[in-house]
C-alpha cells in the first residue's frame, strides 16, 4: 500500500532534504515498485488535482475546456481523463500572441516567477515557459529521484555538454544533478572551439557524468581521436542524452558505450512537458521508462487520438502532474513510439517505451508506400564498418514519387562499390525500401553540438 500522505496533498511537498541511502536501488520504492492499482490510485488523485487547479487558474484551460463544456469533476477515472482534449503547441502560440508576451496559462503572480525559459523558435515566435520556484524545485527533486535509477550517486560529477541557454534540457540535468547531491561542472557547447576544450578539460577534470545529445557526445570523440586522445581515457560511467533519438537507437548505442566505455542512457520528452526526465531508461537500458506518477503519458493513435494499447505504436501525450506555474494538459507531441507494460528487471512497474522515441510525424518520409524515419536509417549506418557517424537523408520528388538519397562519409580504405552495396542491402532489409546512397569523404557533412538535422527536404510541393 502507497503511504495515504502522498494521496492527500497536492501540490506534493517533498522533504527536499531526503536521499535515499547510496546502495538503495530505488529513491521511493513504494511508488516505483507500487501495484498496478495503487499507481494508478496516486495518478488518478494528481490528475484530478492538476485539471482543478488548470480549471481554477488558468484562463488558457477555462476557455479550452468551456468550449467542450468539460468540468474537471467530470474527470473520475483514467478512462474519463482520456476523452479531455489534447493541448498542441500551435494552440499555446496562438495563445501567446494574444496575450503576450507570457500567455494565459501562466497560473501564478508575476512576482513568484523564478525561471523564464523558451523554446529555440526555429519555426516560428519561440515559446516562452515560466516557473515558480516551487515548481522549479519539484522538477528538481523528480530528476535527482529519476537519475538515481539509472545510477547517478552523490560521488557523480556530471559534465554537462548542451547549451546553457533558455535550452531547458541543461538546466533541467543542472538542478537534478544538484539535488541529488552530485558535482557538475556546467561547460556547455555551442561555441567556436569549445569542444577542442572539451577534449583537454575532459583529460584534465575526469567527470564521471556526461551530458548532452547523441550527435555531440559522437562529434566530441570524432575530435577526441583526431587529437590523439582516446575517449576511453575521459573515464565517464555513465552518458547519460536527451534531445533527439540516437541513445535509443540500438548500433548508436553500441557505438557510444564501445567509445566511451560508459553505459548510454536515453531520457528525454519536451520542454514543455518539464520535468522532462519522465521518459528515462534505468540502469538495465531496455528502453525508457515513463515515470508516470511524475509525467502521466499516453500513448494515443496519430489520426484518431484514441489510446492505443500496448505492443502498438502512437503519439506519446504529457501530462505533468505537479506544475503550478504553467500547468500543460494532454500535450500533444508530434513524436512517434511504440509502448509496453512489459516487466523490466528492475522492478519498477512503469510502462516502457523499448525502442525509445524514433521520429517526428513531420520528420516522416513516406517512400514508395513505406513510412521512414532517420532513426531506421542511423541505425544501418552507424553499424556498418567503413562508415563515419554522420548521415543525412535528402527527399526529392520524381514526378509523383519521393526518392531518398541517403549520404554518408567513408573512414578506412573499404572498397566503395561494396560498401554502397552492403548500405543498399541492409537499407533494404530495415526499412523495406530501396535508397539512393551516396559516399562522401570523411568530414564533408554538416557537425553539430547540439540535435543533428538528419532530413533534407528538396521537394517542391508548389508544383
Ligand atoms: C528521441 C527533452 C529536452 C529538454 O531535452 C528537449 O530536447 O526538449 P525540446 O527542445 O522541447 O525538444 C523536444 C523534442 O525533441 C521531442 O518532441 C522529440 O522530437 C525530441 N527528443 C527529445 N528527447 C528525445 C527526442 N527524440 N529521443 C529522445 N530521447
Amino acid at each position: 500500500m502507497l503511504k495515504t500522505s502522498l494521496k492527500q496533498q497536492w501540490p506534493p511537498k517533498y522533504d527536499l532534504q531526503y536521499q535515499p541511502d547510496v546502495n538503495e536501488k530505488y529513491w521511493y520504492k513504494d511508488i516505483e515498485t507500487a501495484s498496478k492499482e495503487d499507481l494508478d490510485e496516486l495518478i488518478l488523485f494528481k490528475v484530478k488535482n492538476v485539471m482543478k487547479y488548470a480549471y481554477e487558474h488558468s484562463g488558457f484551460y477555462q476557455r479550452k475546456w468551456s468550449k467542450v463544456g468539460l468540468h474537471p469533476n467530470d474527470i473520475n477515472s483514467l478512462k474519463d481523463f482520456e476523452q479531455v482534449p489534447i493541448t498542441t503547441k500551435a494552440e499555446v502560440r496562438e495563445d501567446l500572441e494574444e496575450y503576450a508576451p507570457f500567455g494565459s496559462n501562466v497560473c501564478i503572480p508575476y512576482s513568484d516567477v523564478h525561471r523564464i525559459h523558451g523554446t529555440s523558435g526555429t519555426t516560428g515566435k519561440p515559446t516562452v515557459f515560466s516557473f515558480g520556484k516551487e515548481d522549479w524545485e519539484r522538477i528538481a527533486h523528480q530528476h535527482a529521484r529519476i537519475m538515481w535509477s539509472f545510477g547517478m550517486r552523490p560521488s557523480d560529477l556530471m559534465f554537462i555538454a548542451s547549451p546553457l541557454s533558455l535550452y531547458i534540457g541543461s538546466w533541467g540535468a543542472l538542478i537534478g544533478a544538484e539535488r541529488l547531491g552530485a558535482k557538475t561542472f556546467p561547460f556547455g557547447a555551442g561555441q567556436a572551439g569549445q569542444t577542442e576544450k572539451a577534449v583537454s578539460w575532459l583529460k584534465e577534470v575526469k567527470p564521471t557524468v556526461f551530458y548532452g545529445t547523441p550527435s555531440y557526445a559522437l562529434y566530441l570523440a570524432e575530435k577526441a581521436v583526431e587529437l590523439g586522445v582516446d575517449p576511453k581515457e575521459f573515464g565517464f560511467r555513465i552518458l547519460f542524452f536527451s534531445g533527439e533519438p540516437g541513445a535509443g537507437v540500438p548500433s548508436t548505442k553500441k557505438k557510444i558505450e564501445d567509445l566511451f566505455g560508459g553505459i548510454c542512457i536515453d531520457s528525454g520528452t519536451m520542454a514543455e512537458a518539464t520535468p522532462w526526465m519522465s521518459n528515462t531508461e534505468c540502469e538495465h537500458r531496455t528502453g525508457v521508462h515513463l515515470w508516470q506518477d511524475v509525467v502521466y503519458t499516453e500513448v494515443v493513435d496519430q489520426h484518431s487520438k484514441a489510446r492505443v494499447p500496448y505492443g502498438q505504436e502512437g503519439v506519446p501525450v504529457y501530462t505533468p502532474l505537479e506544475r503550478t506555474s504553467q500547468p500543460v494538459i494532454r500535450y500533444w507531441s508530434g513524436d512517434l513510439t511504440t509502448w509496453t507494460d512489459e516487466p523490466c528487471q528492475c522492478g519498477r512497474v512503469y510502462p516502457r517505451l523499448p525502442k525509445g522515441i524514433y521520429g517526428r510525424i513531420d520528420d516522416m518520409v513516406t517512400v514508395r508506400g513505406v513510412n521512414v524515419y532517420a532513426s531506421l536509417i542511423e541505425n544501418v549506418v552507424r553499424r556498418i564498418e567503413g562508415l563515419g557517424e554522420e548521415f543525412v537523408m535528402v527527399v526529392t520528388r520524381e514526378k509523383i514519387m519521393d526518392e531518398v538519397t541517403v549520404q554518408c562519409e567513408t573512414v578506412g580504405s573499404r572498397d566503395e562499390n561494396e560498401l554502397r552495396q552492403q548500405i543498399s542491402k541492409e537499407l533494404k532489409r530495415e526499412t523495406g525500401v530501396t535508397f539512393v546512397v551516396e559516399l562522401l569523404p570523411l568530414g564533408t557533412l554538416e557537425r553539430t553540438q547540439f540535435k543533428a538535422k538528419r532530413v533534407i527536404d528538396k521537394r517542391n510541393f508548389k508544383e
